[in-house]
């Protein structure tokens, strides 16, 4: 009766071994056959039972199945590894007669580009880069510029307060007050940099955006010399003639106080989003500096005066290079910033 159990143990683990899926059904077949609790473990505890004359050629069978189901499982087992190698080698597959796709060079953000070029165009002109904090205290940002509470010109500038007092900096022109303090005079500095404003988006206004101070101190400037300074600075960047006008602007850091705005380079001056159809587009503020933003930055304006101004620096660019949105500037996409 053992043998032929054993015979059907045998065909049966042969043909679940041909049927099995995979490894994993190939290693249930083993613990099944061949495991401490398998069938053919449960046949060897039944050999005692058997006549002594019969006990040898039963073991014999016993091992033979064994050896039949344990060779047919290894076979399987390889068949599966190789299976499963040549699917990870197909997917892995590379193709060394094909061109490589080639090394692609980043760039410079174009705010950077123009930034670079003006600050060396000011270094050779004798001025010092200066940087600021875009955290700033109320003081440097309004107070020391002439702003004192409650005076009109602070709803100019729609301001993010933080919750310790201080301020993002909705303009550049603390680093002036930095710079008198720090440098005394006389003084030539530029501070480009990041300024905030809590202000709705469009295609010429962004909440966050690049400023470009810049500030002379030094005896009997006068508004010569400020325009002097412009038209080098513009004709330096667009390395061509370029339409500005003049007009007066009111800044309580400046007296006089002037806006100088430039024929929008987008549409030509005929009119479109960018200069809201003016035809023009406010780029450089600029004026004298004030006898009181001078004795506050520690400066005697007996002694001393001088000039300031602040660029729309994402402006500019947007001028220079003819960006018709400035939200592209910060969009991180790489379809525009690889232009540049
Ligand atoms: C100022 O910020 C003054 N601090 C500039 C100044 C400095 C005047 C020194 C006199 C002396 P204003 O708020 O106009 O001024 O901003 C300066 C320039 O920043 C603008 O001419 C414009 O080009 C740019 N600008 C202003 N608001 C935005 C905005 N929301 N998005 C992009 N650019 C802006």
């Amino acid at each position: 009766m053992l043998p032929a159990k054993l015979e059907e143990i045998e065909s049966s683990a042969l043909a679940a071994i041909e049927a099995a899926a995979g490894e994993e059904a190939i290693e249930q077949v083993r613990v099944e056959v061949l495991g401490r609790k398998g069938a053919l473990a449960a046949i060897s505890k039944e050999m005692g039972k058997v006549p002594p004359a019969e006990r040898a050629a039963l073991g014999k069978l016993l091992n033979r199945v064994k050896e039949a189901v344990e060779g047919r499982l290894a076979a399987r087992q390889e068949e599966f590894a190789a299976r499963a190698l040549q699917a990870r080698l197909d997917a892995e597959w590379l193709d060394l007669t094909l061109p490589a796709p080639g090394v692609r060079m980043g760039s410079l953000h174009p705010i950077t580009q123009i930034q670079t070029e003006i600050e060396d165009l000011f270094i050779s002109m004798g001025f010092t880069v200066l940087d600021g904090p875009e955290c700033e205290t109320e003081y440097r940002n309004f107070d020391a510029l002439n702003i004192p509470p409650h005076h009109p010109a602070r709803d100019m500038q729609d301001t993010f307060w933080l919750a310790n007092g201080h301020l993002l900096r909705t303009h550049t022109s603390p680093v002036q007050v930095r710079g008198m303090e720090k440098l005394g005079p006389p003084l030539r500095m530029i501070a480009p940099g990041r300024v905030f404003r809590n202000e709705s988006v469009d295609a010429s206004h962004e909440h966050t955006f690049y400023q470009l101070e810049g500030m002379m101190v030094d005896r009997d400037v006068s508004v010569a010399h400020l325009l002097y300074f412009m038209k080098t600075l513009l004709t330096g960047i667009f390395h061509r003639e370029v339409t500005v006008r003049l007009r007066p602007g009111y800044f309580p850091f400046v007296e006089p106080g002037f806006e100088l705005d430039i024929a929008c380079l987008i549409c030509g001056g005929g009119g479109c989003p960018v200069c809201k159809q003016s035809g023009w587009l406010e780029l450089l503020p600029c004026g004298l500096v004030h006898p009181n933003v001078l004795r506050f930055g520690g400066i005697d304006p007996e002694d001393w005066n001088g000039f300031a101004f602040g660029l729309g620096l994402t402006r500019l660019a947007m001028m220079k290079y003819a960006i018709a949105d400035i939200r592209l500037l910060q969009s991180g996409d790489l379809r525009f910033l690889r232009q540049f």
